[in-house]
């Protein structure tokens, strides 16, 4: 049988897991959010990353119900977090075609009031391409977002083609730069210069800035120099199961 055959059926079947990678605030190092990475415990083939399925997912439209079940999943994980009391925020990926679902904005909103999250602790990650293929649809989702109290990062910035125009007329409230120009500023001038130019617009459009692919304590020196205010990668920690973000002691007073 074909993996894209069978995923449908291993949404339904519970195989699919989340794994979550901390954000930290560039100043304090404190966790501000985890970002929701799909797994697939496949039966014979082991535990699938989401390279081995997300892209035949797209082409299947099974992203659809998997995108759903990693957003209830991980609006009820962020729920339990916050209960116990660590004040955090989860971001979900959403491709494109996702994105271009009708189904999304309500799959939101049930997913924020059935769990009691605060307006803007659930994030959408949304690819430039995603808003390429259909600016003015895209445009008119992503407010219906906001409306419903998801915040809207746009993820991998600067590897795409988005118009300065359209940022600024988008509803989004973060930039994710991608990780290439992070990785190279420590090395090359030029992509420490973009990143600089990054984080200046996007503060200019009152947006915030996450650098992600963060692998050294020079590349965190220096992209927290460079005004990123919220810091990702290998660094600070990789994707791991719920159980195994926080220790069971870390519970803040
Ligand atoms: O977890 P990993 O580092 O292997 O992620 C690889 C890619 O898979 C990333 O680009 C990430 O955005 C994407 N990805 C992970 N989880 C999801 C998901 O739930 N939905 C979608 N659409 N993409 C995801
Ligand atoms: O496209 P997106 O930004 O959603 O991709 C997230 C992917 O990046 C995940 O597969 C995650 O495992 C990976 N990732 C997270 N931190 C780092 C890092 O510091 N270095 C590298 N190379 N990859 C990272
Ligand atoms: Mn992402
Ligand atoms: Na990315």
């Amino acid at each position: 049988l074909r993996l894209h055959a069978e995923l449908p059926a291993a949404v339904q079947e519970g195989q699919l897991r989340v794994h979550y990678q901390r954000l930290v605030a560039a100043g304090t190092g404190r966790t501000l959010g985890l970002e929701a990475l799909v797994r697939w415990q496949h039966p014979t083939r082991g535990l699938l990353g989401p390279c081995a399925f997300v892209p035949l997912a797209e082409r299947s439209h099974a992203i659809v119900g998997l995108t759903h079940w990693v957003l209830r999943t991980a609006a009820a994980q962020c729920a339990a977090w916050r209960a116990a009391g660590h004040e955090v925020s989860v971001a979900v990926n959403v491709s494109p075609v996702v994105l271009g679902d009708p189904s999304l904005v309500n799959a939101v909103r049930r997913a924020i009031t059935t769990n009691g999250l605060a307006p803007g602790v659930l994030t959408l990650e949304v690819t430039e391409s995603a808003l390429l293929l259909d600016p003015e649809g895209a445009a008119t989702v992503l407010a219906a977002l906001r409306e419903a109290g998801a915040r809207v990062s746009i993820d991998d910035f600067g590897t795409g083609y988005t118009s300065l125009t359209m940022l600024r007329q988008l509803a989004v409230d973060e930039l994710k730069i991608d990780r290439s120009f992070v990785v190279a500023a420590p090395q090359a001038p030029a992509d420490a210069a973009i990143v600089r130019a990054l984080v200046d617009l996007a503060h200019r459009l009152s947006m915030h800035v996450v650098a992600e692919g963060v692998e050294d304590a020079r590349t965190a020196d220096l992209v927290r120099d460079l005004g990123a205010d919220v810091l990702q990668g290998y660094h600070f920690a990789r994707p791991v199961p719920a159980e195994e973000v926080f220790a069971p002691a870390d519970v803040p007073a």
